[in-house]
């Protein structure tokens, strides 16, 4: 194959509610005007002037804006301008359901310890993977510890990702009244909502990660080295838990004393053990007078999910426990400078703050004015960028990630204020995602015209085929894998993308990216 075509006139292929903020993006210096063109008659029917192009340093190309927000009418179209045109969208009502859905099946798909049946590409389904006991790092001990997703296109089962992934699911369904119980997961229909189920499978499985005797959470469990590109159940190496970190203990706690309020109208008996494993883990953590980082023991080389700052998954800790239980933790002692207000797997302040500001309890004020000091930033940040980003031209590993927290925390600071502006903002960062970028690429398989179709999925490279609803990870300027070196090596930081199954630095997939796609689909979809 070829390389694919980049279109010059970008917008989100998977298209547009009707009432939304519609932009194209046209990369040329003189192009005069635009039209948009029914698919349905092939006759233009809107109509505008483009104005006088901007250069966009972040892409490296000029660029004229056009705005289209006033056609709202239902239908199929593309938009023409003198340089070229898009690839095909639709104007509709629920635009986003089917792919929210698709989104929310992915993590099903992910299920370790199970047997998976995925209707949509029957190759991907198998048998319950990963049973053997895992063994602590440089000890006798066993444990089990089956259960929970697997964390990629690797089949290791990290904590601080998984945590991620969880509170994601967990604010999709506090903020976006997220309560089909008809997505089509095993546990459907059972008067619990999927996407509590689908967060329930990973905690059962947070439970065994945690060492009874001491309350601290084991950081990982893999091989020693990644598999080789095989279905789960032929992954057979014995299964290491990497040691206990303050980093897997402090996302635990967190997520645990969450689940403990979210459940409790479900399964009280179930909210209370969460309530339990999460005060155990405090317990482990309460009295230490310093916090150390995570780095992997030297023989594992499998994701290492390094975190320096534990100071921040600890405060996060405090906060939901002080909301769940009012266990009156003086949180001043644990917001430090080194909290930063994100929703990375490593930096997740920004989880610790909202949720304190929405309860409006005891250090919510602070909170609030470091939430809103990182919101104007990305603010800022997202009005210098012609494609509305807040990367400020900087392309990290899992720079899609990067782009939905962004859209996320937007969407909170909506909620928060009530100002639409911010839910503009949300839904800018959801077009870029979807195709209104500097390369045209729809970053989700199975969605758009251009989209990824080799991903870095070992499921998928056996099977040679995808499941539709996987985030990339996306550009990556820092090029860290041999393929994107080798084929990137003159590309500009926005464009270093490849859809190769050998580019695992921007075109794998993970629970932890789809996870924030779900929150701004939902939030996005009335
Ligand atoms: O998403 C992670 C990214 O932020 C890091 O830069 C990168 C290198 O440490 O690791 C990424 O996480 C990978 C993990 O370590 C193993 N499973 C696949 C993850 C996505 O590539
Ligand atoms: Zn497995």
């Amino acid at each position: 194959e070829g390389l694919p075509i980049y279109n010059k006139v970008a917008i989100n292929e998977v298209g547009y509610l009707p009432n939304d903020k519609k932009t194209v993006f046209v990369q040329s210096k003189t192009d005069t005007k635009f039209e948009v063109i029914d698919r349905e008659t092939n006759k233009s029917i809107f109509e505008d002037k483009l104005p006088e192009a901007v250069f966009d340093p972040a892409t490296d190309e000029w660029i004229q804006l056009g705005d289209f927000s006033q056609l709202t009418t239902p239908g199929s179209y593309i938009v023409k301008s003198e340089s070229g045109e898009s690839y095909p969208f639709e104007i509709t009502d629920g635009i986003y359901d089917n792919l929210y859905k698709d989104t929310v099946l992915m993590l099903y798909s992910q299920r370790c310890g199970m047997d998976v049946n995925v209707e949509s590409v029957p190759e991907f389904s198998h048998k319950a993977c990963h049973m053997d006991k895992a063994t602590v790092y440089e000890s006798d001990e066993t444990k089990d510890v089956t259960g929970g997703w697997h964390d990629a296109g690797d089949y290791g089962r990290y904590v601080v990702a998984g945590a991620k992934t969880v509170a994601d699911l967990f604010l999709t369904y506090e903020d976006c009244n997220a309560d089909s119980d008809e997505l089509g997961i095993p546990e459907s229909k059972n008067g619990i909502p999927d996407i509590l189920d689908e967060a329930k499978y990973e905690l059962d499985f947070f439970f065994k990660m945690q060492d009874e005797k001491t309350g601290g959470v084991y950081h990982k469990v893999t091989c020693a080295n990644f598999p080789e590109t095989v279905m789960p159940t032929e992954e057979k190496d014995p299964l290491i838990l990497a040691p206990i970190s303050d980093a897997a203990t402090g996302a635990f706690a967190a997520v645990m004393a969450k689940a403990s309020v979210i459940y409790k109208e479900y399964d009280e008996a179930y909210a209370t053990k969460c309530l339990e494993a999460a005060k155990k883990a405090w317990d482990y953590l309460k009295d230490k007078d310093k916090y150390s980082g995570f780095y992997n023991p030297k023989d594992i080389v499998t994701g290492e999910y390094r975190d320096g700052i534990a100071e921040d998954e600890v405060y996060w800790a405090a906060v939901e426990l002080n909301i769940a239980a009012d266990m009156k933790i003086d949180l001043s002692k644990y917001l430090t400078d080194r909290v930063s207000v994100n929703l990375g797997w490593a930096d997740i302040g920004g989880y610790a703050m909202y949720d304190l500001i929405e309860a409006d309890i005891k250090g919510s004020d602070v909170a609030k004015e470091k939430f809103f000091t990182q919101i104007d930033l990305l603010k800022d940040k997202a009005s210098k960028d012609m494609y509305n980003i807040t990367l400020d031209g900087k392309y990290p590993w899992g720079s899609n990630m990067s782009v939905a927290n962004a859209g996320m925390l937007f969407r909170m600071a909506a909620r928060i204020t009530g100002d639409k502006e911010y839910d503009v903002l949300a839904k800018e960062q959801l077009d870029y995602l979807l195709g209104a970028n500097v390369m045209s690429y729809c970053f989700v398989t199975g969605y758009g015209e251009l989209s990824p179709k080799h991903p870095h999925h070992r499921p998928s490279q056996v099977a040679g085929k995808t499941i539709p609803g996987m985030l990339v990870g996306g550009p990556n300027d820092a090029k860290e894998d041999p393929y994107a070196k080798a084929v990137l090596y003159t590309e500009q930081e926005a464009r270093c993308y490849a859809d190769s199954d050998q580019s695992f630095s921007t075109n794998e997939i993970t629970v932890y990216w789809n996870s924030p796609l779900i929150y701004l689909l939902a939030s996005s979809m009335k």
